[in-house]
């Protein structure tokens, strides 16, 4: 009985084991689709988020709206897009650098706020 006992806790042990082996990574399966809507009147961000938050790999989306015609700028990835009034444009790219980034309307020199990249 005492053995049957010690087998079934091997085997138990053994099957949590191989769970743990098996079991696919997380990080290797995420490559995440990472959305932000943006909508900017009187050069300020009236609705979305100021930091925009992602992990390094993702694909990030950045949809914007703005009330007047200018240059959205994404400083570190070096990414521009003509914002044109009252019509959505987007920026697409993969977050693959890691850090904080600063964006702004690039005519006016405002800063609206910053993409943090969180390494991976
Ligand atoms: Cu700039």
């Amino acid at each position: 009985m005492k053995r049957i006992f010690l087998l079934l806790i091997i085997t138990v042990a053994v099957l949590v084991g191989l769970f743990f082996v098996l079991k696919p990574k997380a990080q290797e399966v995420s490559s995440n689709e990472k959305t932000f809507r943006l909508e900017i009147k009187d050069k300020k961000i009236v609705s979305g988020p100021t930091t925009l938050s992602a992990t390094q790999g993702d694909s990030v989306t950045i949809k914007l709206k703005s009330d007047i015609a200018e240059e959205f700028h994404l400083h570190g990835y070096d990414r521009s897009v003509d914002l044109v009034p009252n019509s959505e444009v987007e920026l697409k790219f993969v977050a693959d650098l890691s850090g904080r980034f600063e964006f702004e309307l690039e005519m006016a020199k405002l800063e609206l706020g910053a993409l943090e990249v969180q390494p991976k």
